[in-house]
């Protein structure tokens, strides 16, 4: 029978162990290898109802998975809540890093690809018996797993919520070694027992709005940095028997019918198959052996002995500079290229991308002499790195010349119109010369280091203010 499964087991003085096998074993039945991970997360500070959220969420997946048919995928009224462990009370319920030990098969997502969706449940923050260092563990494991990352927020989206999620971000990535600037995918603030706005506040519409005012400003706009994406619902107070009873068991008689309505949309809002999102790391959306195989990377630096030293470290900076100076290389070897004054068109790009890449990869091989299996994996991020460049500069390219189909003809038509202009200027400097001249000549000695100097300032600001003129009538 399926049922929570620890992956990621605390074990104490900031390590933890990680699972192969039980991952492995969940996707055994799965069969197709090639189907892509969607990763459902949620986390957040302990006792506000995370675990609670997962049992409707699996609800809906065998609604809409398993029995194909949504239309009351919320169950009877009377039937008690099951799934992952949760209960009422002070003490903590959820360890580690859970997982559902069945995956959900998605085969109607628009694009025709097909997933296999896993549920991830989280031990709560502010336990007095964690430290920061835990927190970010977990949050920062679950987050760079997941392929939607739920953060659980009680009450109102404060600065301290905003400042916890930047913390445990910055801490995992400098703890797993993160390289990139957006390590985290897609972030959903669920604001639970939200702040009574009005009613049609409540919801995306409430989350929005909420969002838009609490996000200002630089923290705000960091934490923006770290995910892909970002969107907040506000969810209202499920009643008082949800909140206190201790005998209460989930049932939805027992919910405000309100709180019932929400969960109607904001469980498809994360699971319905137009909503479901692959999980993707370095480039690449993970199939099930890549997931269990990143999962058992990343989980190595939380492993024992990772804090005190970890075995590979070494390796990994070394390979991580090397990786980001052969990115220096690249640009520099394409910029250097693109500045010769030949006509740049998009065959001759993709001639100084091919070489410039070439020699970045020799630039590293010559680097990094490490564990091989490090060495190929940052090897295919600079890779992946500079095919990210090319193409980002050749959508540049399309961009400023105004469409979409880059046309290389007309690429060439801009250069022929510049090269036009500097003749223009170049045939243009000798009339000003023999004007300047005349004026110098009428100028009285004594005069002439101050009034020349300020002729010749005159002149080039005059000049300036033409050309940014003329650009900006473009
Ligand atoms: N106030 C409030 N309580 C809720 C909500 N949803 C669930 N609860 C109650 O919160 C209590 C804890 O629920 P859990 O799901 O075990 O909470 P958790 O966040 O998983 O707790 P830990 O695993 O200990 O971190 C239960 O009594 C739930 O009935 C909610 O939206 N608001
Ligand atoms: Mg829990």
């Amino acid at each position: 029978m399926a049922r929570a499964v620890f992956i990621v087991v605390p074990k104490g003085n900031r390590t933890y162990s990680f699972d192969k096998t039980v991952l492995e074993r969940l996707f055994e039945n799965d069969g197709e290898e090639d189907r892509k991970v969607v990763s459902i997360s949620i986390a957040g500070a302990m006792r506000t109802g995370k675990s609670f959220m997962l049992n409707f969420f699996l609800r809906y997946l065998r609604a809409q998975y398993v029995r194909h048919d949504i239309s009351n995928w919320l169950g009877r009224e009377d039937d008690p809540l099951e799934g992952f462990a949760w209960h009422a009370g002070l003490d903590a319920v959820t360890n580690g890093i859970m997982i559902w030990s069945e995956v959900f098969l998605c085969d109607d997502h628009p694009s025709g690809e097909k997933f296999a969706i896993v549920l991830m449940d989280t031990q709560g923050f502010f336990d007095h018996k964690q430290t920061t260092f835990d927190h970010s563990a977990i949050f920062s494991l679950s987050s760079i797993m997941a392929s939607t990352q739920i953060y659980n927020i009680m009450k109102d989206l404060n600065q301290s919520n905003l400042n916890h999620i930047l913390q445990f971000s910055k801490e995992g990535i400098v703890n797993m070694r993160l390289d990139c600037t957006t390590p985290f995918q897609r972030l959903v603030l669920l604001i639970r027992d939200g702040a009574n706005p009005s009613p049609a506040k409540y919801g995306l519409e409430g989350g929005e709005n909420l969002l838009r005012h609490r996000m200002q400003g630089l923290l705000g706009s960091t934490v923006r940095e770290f995910f892909e994406s970002m969107e907040c619902f506000l969810i209202r107070h499920p009643g008082l028997d949800a909140a206190e009873s201790e005998g209460f068991d989930g049932r939805l008689s027992r919910l405000e019918p309100e709180f019932v309505k929400l969960l109607e949309t904001f469980v498809p809002m994360i699971l319905a198959p137009e909503k479901l999102t692959p999980k993707i790391l370095n480039g690449q959306a993970l199939n099930s052996g890549n997931f269990v195989s990143n999962f058992e990377f990343y989980a190595a630096f939380y492993s024992e002995g990772a804090v005190e030293g970890f075995t590979g470290l070494i390796d990994h900076n070394c390979a991580l500079n090397a990786l980001n100076e052969a990115v220096k290389e690249y640009r520099k070897l394409v910029d250097r290229k693109r500045k010769t004054p030949s006509k740049l068109t998009l065959a001759l790009l993709k001639s100084y991308h091919d070489v410039a890449k070439d020699q970045s990869l020799n630039y590293y091989d010559d680097r990094v002499k490490i564990e091989p299996e490090i060495a190929a994996l940052y090897r295919l991020r600079l890779e992946q790195e500079m095919e990210k460049i090319y193409e980002r500069t050749v959508q540049g390219m399309a961009v400023m010349i105004g469409s979409n189909n880059f046309e290389e003809n007309l690429v060439d038509r801009f250069n022929a119109c510049v090269n036009d202009v500097i003749q223009k200027i170049k045939e243009f400097f000798p009339v000003i010369g023999s004007v300047l001249g005349e004026i110098w000549r009428s100028i009285p000695d004594e005069w002439k280091t101050d009034v020349g100097n300020e002729i010749k300032k005159r002149i080039v600001e005059r000049f300036v203010r033409g050309v940014s003129e003329a650009l900006g009538e473009i």
